[in-house]
């Protein structure tokens, strides 16, 4: 079924020149961009995006890293895309849990900075594309 996914390639994938790669990977597994922009993230948008950790010890951190540069935000449209690029970006920790191949597995050593952020569900997508792309 097609759907659509949040996609953000994150202050370390911008900073680090990594956005093409982001989006490279995402068009060769066959899904499409639907929306996509450079943005600098207030940090409501960004409390709300990470809502679900607010009680956890690092959501400071991770609040703190989001609004510290320009992020991509990309509304990705495809088959199961919401499955899809999760699988292209690999486990939350780089290292123990993201494998060599994908986008976290390739680019990145650090759990806090992982490169890029997807739905995690049909809900969560619904939700985060209404939080970033409001007119679409
Ligand atoms: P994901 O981004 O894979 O959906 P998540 O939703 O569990 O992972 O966490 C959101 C982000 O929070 C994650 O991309 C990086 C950060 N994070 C998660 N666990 C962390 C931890 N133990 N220490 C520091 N940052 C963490
Ligand atoms: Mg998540």
């Amino acid at each position: 079924m097609s759907e659509r996914t949040l996609v953000l390639v994150k202050p370390d994938g911008v900073k680090r020149g990594l956005v093409g790669e982001v989006v490279s990977r995402i068009e060769r597994k066959g899904l499409t961009l639907a929306a996509l922009e450079l943005r600098t993230v207030e940090r409501s948008v960004a409390e709300e995006h990470y809502a679900e950790h607010k009680e956890r010890p690092f959501f400071g951190d991770l609040l703190e890293f989001i609004t510290s540069g320009p992020v991509v935000a990309i509304a990705v449209e495809g088959e199961r895309a919401i499955a899809a690029f999760r699988q292209l970006a690999g486990g939350t920790d780089p290292v123990e849990k993201a494998t060599p191949g994908t986008l976290r597995g390739d680019f990145a050593t650090e759990v806090q900075y992982n490169l890029v952020h997807g739905s995690d569900s049909a809900e969560s997508a619904e939700r985060e594309l209404k939080l970033w792309f409001p007119n679409n």
